[in-house]
């Protein structure tokens, strides 16, 4: 996964020439079903990671707090425990302005951003199937 988001990371910075927020999740791909465990990642005492697990115990979402000012900015939907989708509020408002849907997991097949604030994706970048 860390390779997948250094290219959303290379791609972004290239758009809008921009730090990204950009961390590999330390999940864990199975838990307890219907389960969910939060974690203080760097230690400042305000809980800024948090995984949730499916009715099967395969890895359903993870919540990051990238910027640490205690509100979950980074999202990362799993289906089946393979990862379908990324949400971020890369401005820290609690206003989701990227979306990146992957391919097996691994692939950036498309991503979608809100460079107006709108809440709703402007600007599209398709990259199709690999
Ligand atoms: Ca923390
Ligand atoms: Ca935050």
């Amino acid at each position: 996964m860390v390779a997948v988001f250094a290219l959303i990371a290379l791609e972004l910075a290239a758009a809008n020439g921009a730090p990204f927020p950009i961390a590999a999740p330390p999940a864990t791909p199975q838990g307890k079903p219907n389960s969910m465990a939060e974690m203080d990642l760097q230690g400042d005492g305000v809980v800024d990671y948090r995984v949730y697990y499916d009715e099967r115990g395969a890895l359903s979402r993870e919540e990051l707090d990238f910027n640490h000012d205690g509100k979950m900015d980074t999202f990362y939907y799993y289906k089946e425990g393979i990862a379908q989708r990324v949400e971020i509020d890369s401005h820290y408002n609690s206003r989701i302005d990227i979306w990146v849907y992957l391919l097996e997991g691994k692939y950036i097949k498309r991503y979608e951003r809100d460079t107006t604030g709108s809440g709703k994706p402007d600007l599209v970048r398709d990259f199709g199937r690999m």
